[in-house]
C-alpha cells in the first residue's frame, strides 16, 4: 500500500513519462524530414523506451491498487532548426526528469515507503546513461558544427541504436 500523495506523486511522473515518448515520436519525424533517418531511428527506439517507463509506473501503480488518471497530455514542439538543437532539449528534459526522479525518492524516503524507494532505483541509475548519452552526442555535434560530412557520420552512428526492452519489463511495445 502506498499514501494518497505518492499515488498522485507518481501519477504525475507517469503522465510526464508519457509525454517524454510523444516528444521522442515527434522528434523522430522531424529528424526523417531533415534527411537523418539514422537520428529519426535513434529516437524512435528512445519513444519506445519511454513507453516501457510509463508501463513501468503504469503497472507499479495498478500493482498497488491505484487507478490511474491520464489527463489530455500537452502538445510538443514539432520545430527544431538542428540535430543539434535537438539534442540539447532532449538534454535539458532528461534533466528535469532526472530531478523529478530525486523528488520522488526523497518524498519515498520521507514516507518510508520502502517498496516505492526500490522501484525508484532503476530509474535513478538509468538516468546517468540518459544525461551520458545525450551529452555525448552534444559534443559530437558540436565538434562537426555545420559539416554535413561530419553530421551524416554520427547519422550513421545514430543508425546502430536498436531498442532492447529491459529485463522483467512490463510491455515491449
Ligand atoms: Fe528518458 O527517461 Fe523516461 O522520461
Amino acid at each position: 500500500m502506498i499514501s494518497k500523495k505518492m499515488a498522485e506523486s507518481l501519477n504525475a511522473h507517469m503522465n510526464l513519462e508519457l509525454f517524454s515518448a510523444n516528444m521522442y515520436l515527434v522528434m523522430s519525424s522531424c529528424c526523417n524530414e531533415m534527411g537523418l533517418k539514422g537520428a529519426a531511428n535513434w529516437f524512435f527506439v528512445q519513444y519506445r523506451e519511454e513507453m516501457i517507463h510509463f508501463m513501468k509506473f503504469y503497472t507499479y501503480l495498478t500493482d498497488q491498487g491505484v487507478v490511474v488518471s491520464i489527463p489530455a497530455s500537452k502538445a510538443v514542439p514539432n520545430k527544431y532548426k538542428s540535430l543539434l538543437e535537438i539534442m540539447q532539449k532532449t538534454l535539458t528534459h532528461e534533466q528535469l526528469i532526472t530531478s523529478c526522479m530525486n523528488n520522488l525518492s526523497e518524498q519515498a524516503v520521507q514516507e518510508k515507503d520502502h517498496a516505492t524507494q526500490i522501484f525508484l532505483q532503476w530509474f535513478v541509475t538509468e538516468q546517468i546513461e540518459e544525461e551520458n548519452n545525450d551529452r555525448d552526442l552534444i559534443a559530437k555535434l558540436k565538434l562537426v558544427g555545420d559539416n554535413g560530412q561530419g553530421i551524416l557520420m554520427i547519422d550513421g552512428e545514430m543508425a546502430q541504436r536498436i531498442f532492447v526492452p529491459p529485463v522483467g519489463s512490463p510491455l515491449a511495445v
